[in-house]
């Protein structure tokens, strides 16, 4: 049953069971409504890079933090469709391209984008954008182009929200999202761990999430990777067991939600990451390259697909299954 009514109390209870229990339970649900034996893979590429106006306090693209990341404006079409085909011959179903943007505005590189997403659907990848904030029509636009998916997390609770960002608000953030839904695009949001949230704060997180009117399509779950130079850089390493409670409760109280196991893996094992997939995480980024910080090479995830058993899953997979029914 899919509840969208969930108490933090409920799912404190949830986070809190023991581990191994945790794990069990979460890997019962997974099972019960999705393929455990296959992980999507996701391509990300950064099309405008760098020099964004924003505060977040974990980003190393924020013009304001010294991070030695290029800005590099937004790239040509033809490049961006370069990447994508690669990134489909690699195995990807599909490609999410980034700027970093505060919001989207009305011009030639809106235009230019809504061209990208045009190419990437045409080549039969499921296409996902994060831009910022977007408005209603900018989200039809986004929609008529073939836009399959928009990311916009939340990135942590409203109460821990004004120690990572001050200019923009949660109200902002939810009002995207609801663009997005308006427009009948599917949403892709989720959160970073080890932004120095109380346990609460994560479990509000998640309660926003999963009290949607609609669970959002696609949860990723960031572990956050320290930057130097921004202001969270020398924050403690997330625990892979924070990690592991996060995902099986997410997977727990949205068992339909594909829960991507999103930043941080450079710094995981396949152990760790096997537990990960466990819990009920269902896909991961691939490439060298999250969009700006490294992520496993191509050769070591396929390994670790080998090793695990795990086959990537296909492109549409839900409308193909409501198609065939
Ligand atoms: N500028 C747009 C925005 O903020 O919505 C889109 C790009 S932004 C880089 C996308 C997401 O990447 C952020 O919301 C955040 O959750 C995640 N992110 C950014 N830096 C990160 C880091 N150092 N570690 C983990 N996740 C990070
Ligand atoms: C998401 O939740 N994680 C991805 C994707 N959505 C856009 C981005 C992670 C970025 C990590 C930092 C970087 O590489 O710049
Ligand atoms: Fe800009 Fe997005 Fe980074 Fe915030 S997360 S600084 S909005 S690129």
């Amino acid at each position: 049953m899919i509840r969208n009514d969930w108490t933090a109390e409920e799912i404190k209870e949830i986070y809190d069971t023991p581990l191994l229990e945790l794990v069990f339970r979460a890997a019962a649900i997974h099972r019960e409504y999705n393929d455990t034996g296959e992980v999507q893979v996701c391509t990300l590429l950064s099309i405008k890079t760098g020099g964004c106006t924003e505060d977040c306090a974990y980003c190393p693209q924020a013009a304001r933090y010294n991070t030695g990341v290029n800005v590099q404006a937004l790239m040509q079409k033809d490049e961006v469709l370069k990447y994508a085909q690669k990134a489909k011959e690699a195995g990807s179903t599909r490609f999410c391209m980034g700027a970093a943007w505060r919001e989207v505005r009305n011009n030639r590189d809106f235009d230019r984008v809504l061209d990208m997403v045009k190419g990437v659907n045409a080549m039969g990848m499921e296409v996902c954008c994060t831009l910022g904030m977007l408005t209603e029509e900018q989200a039809q636009k986004l929609a008529e182009a073939g836009l399959h998916a928009y990311n916009h997390n939340l990135d942590t609770s409203r109460e821990h929200y004004d120690d990572i960002i001050t200019t923009r608000t949660y109200d902002d953030r939810l009002q995207t999202l609801d663009n997005v839904r308006k427009a009948g695009v599917t949403v892709c949001c989720g959160g970073i761990i080890g932004l120095g949230e109380t346990h609460d704060d994560r479990i509000g997180m998640l309660q926003t999430l999963s009290n949607m009117p609609e669970h959002p399509e696609s949860v990723p779950i960031n572990a956050l990777v320290r930057v130097a130079g921004t202001p969270l850089m020398n924050n403690p390493k997330v625990d892979i067991w924070d990690m592991v409670r996060m995902i099986a409760t997410a997977r727990i109280i949205m068992p339909k939600a594909m829960v991507r196991l999103s930043a941080g893996r450079a710094e995981m094992s396949i152990a760790e990451q096997a537990l990960c997939f466990m819990a009920g995480a269902n896909s991961i980024f691939a490439g060298d390259k999250l969009l700006t910080t490294p992520n496993p090479e191509f050769e070591e995830d396929n390994a670790m697909f080998a090793l695990l058993g795990l086959k990537p899953r296909v492109a549409f997979k839900e409308e193909k299954e409501v198609c065939a029914h």
